[in-house]
């Protein structure tokens, strides 16, 4: 039968070769260039110690989160090790992840004397190189907090760029927070009320910060409970703030939405969980701001089908990646076959969120197996619908999906 005759091009071993050969943009970490000193975390205890690892301890262990963060970061990782990779199997996929890692440096994955010496000798700057060069990545985003008092006096000095990282302006502590007395200690006219002169202040320190870092994007992760347009600081900041001053650099803005945070306090970082989000916001933010571009990565499972009617209905919406609780092989793959039937190759599949630096070679390697066979899928359905795609043409929607979309939405 003519519908289930099978291609004669191996489209498996083409995407495969073209995901390999293809250096992607990672659109969003928390990795830092190396001029941002200590806080770029990398080496094998940064690794085990990885929150989502944490998270994974305190089901298989007996310690008490608050023994646990008195703990020294070699204590912790050793900690961490024994009730996650010694007496259970590391399974899960963060655990998964750090085997991943060592195996890649022809490291042994059963002890970590061996990798402790290995790292310990890295020079960082090469090790930057060598660890793109691995994971297939020509460059990453950073996420750069400019209200964070280990962060901002580095660029308050002014750093040199580093082709391999971008800055991103992160507005957490500015719309989630209200961090008025971080603004008004560098010289900000901006109340704990966010009255008088506040929201204009709030724009003037953006502006400046975009002249000082000048970042690719500005970013902000939301609960699940956001609501736009709203009469609140967080409301007005947006629309008098954000938004107006990412047109007048023609910066995007990242919407990171759906964060329940720390619904367990007493777990710090990986205290937070998931919410279902109302993105009617996002509808109101796309349609009255028509002028502004949006990165949006939603994090809630549930919420993902709507962002991809949005993204149907406003072209100034951009999807992105699949976001913390999403990066599991199973709902990448049902997330990415989702938006490559409703959007053909008009998102951006994934990003890392990679915290460690040498997070990036598993979580770019698990990226590509995990995508493959659902690229393949798609050109072997095309073919029997009667066009058979290139090689060239798989190249250039792979192009366009990893490297095109962020750099036009960015305009870089
Ligand atoms: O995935 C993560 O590491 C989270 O803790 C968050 O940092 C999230 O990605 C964010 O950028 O807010
Ligand atoms: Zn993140």
């Amino acid at each position: 039968m003519i519908l289930t005759e099978k291609p004669t091009v191996d489209f498996s071993a083409i995407v495969e070769e073209e995901l390999a050969a293809a250096p992607f943009i990672d659109i969003h970490t928390h990795l830092f260039q190396p001029a941002l000193g200590t806080l770029g975390l990398w080496g094998i205890d940064e690794l085990i110690t990885y929150h989502y690892l944490e998270a994974e301890l305190f089901r298989s262990s007996s310690i008490t989160p608050e023994k646990y963060f008195a703990l020294s970061k070699g204590e912790k990782a050793d900690a961490i090790w024994r009730a996650l990779f010694v007496e259970n199997t590391p399974v899960s996929e963060a655990a998964r992840g750090v085997i991943a890692v060592l195996d890649a440096f022809g490291l042994p994955t059963g002890d970590l004397t061996e990798a402790r010496q290995f790292f310990a000798a890295q020079k960082l700057d090469q090790h930057v190189d060598q660890v793109l060069k691995m994971s297939g990545v020509s460059e990453v985003v950073m996420t750069n907090d400019p209200l964070d008092p280990a962060e901002a006096p580095f660029w308050q000095a002014g750093i040199e760029p580093d082709r391999r990282f971008h800055p991103v302006l992160r507005l957490d502590r500015i719309l989630n927070k209200w961090d008025w007395q971080g603004m008004a200690a560098q010289g900000y006219s901006v109340d704990a009320h966010g009255a008088g002169k506040s929201i204009d202040e709030a724009r003037r320190f953006l502006a400046n910060w975009t002249l000082r870092m000048k970042p690719v994007y500005m970013a902000v992760s939301l609960p699940d409970t956001f609501r736009f347009p709203e009469d609140s600081l967080r409301g007005k900041l947006i629309e008098h703030a954000v938004l107006p001053v990412c047109r007048e650099f023609d910066l995007p803005l990242s919407l990171m939405i759906g964060v329940r945070y720390l619904v367990n306090p007493r777990l710090k970082l990986a205290g937070d969980a998931v919410g279902i989000a109302d993105l009617r916001s996002l509808e109101r933010l796309c349609a009255d701001f028509p002028d502004n571009r949006y990165l949006v990565s939603v994090l809630a499972r549930e919420n993902q089908h709507e962002l991809c009617v949005y993204a149907r209905k406003f072209a100034n919406l951009m999807p992105f990646g699949c976001w913390w609780f999403l990066n599991n092989p199973s709902i990448v793959e049902e997330m990415t076959r989702e938006r490559l039937e409703m959007l053909g190759t008009s998102f951006v599949p994934q990003h890392s969120d990679a915290r460690v630096l040498e997070q990036v070679i598993y979580k770019w390697r698990n990226t590509r197996r995990t995508i493959a066979p659902i690229l393949a899928r798609s050109y072997e359905l095309l073919a029997q619908d009667g066009r058979v795609a290139t090689r060239e043409e798989i190249r250039r929607d792979i192009e366009r999906l990893f490297r095109g979309n962020y750099q036009r939405w960015v305009k870089h």
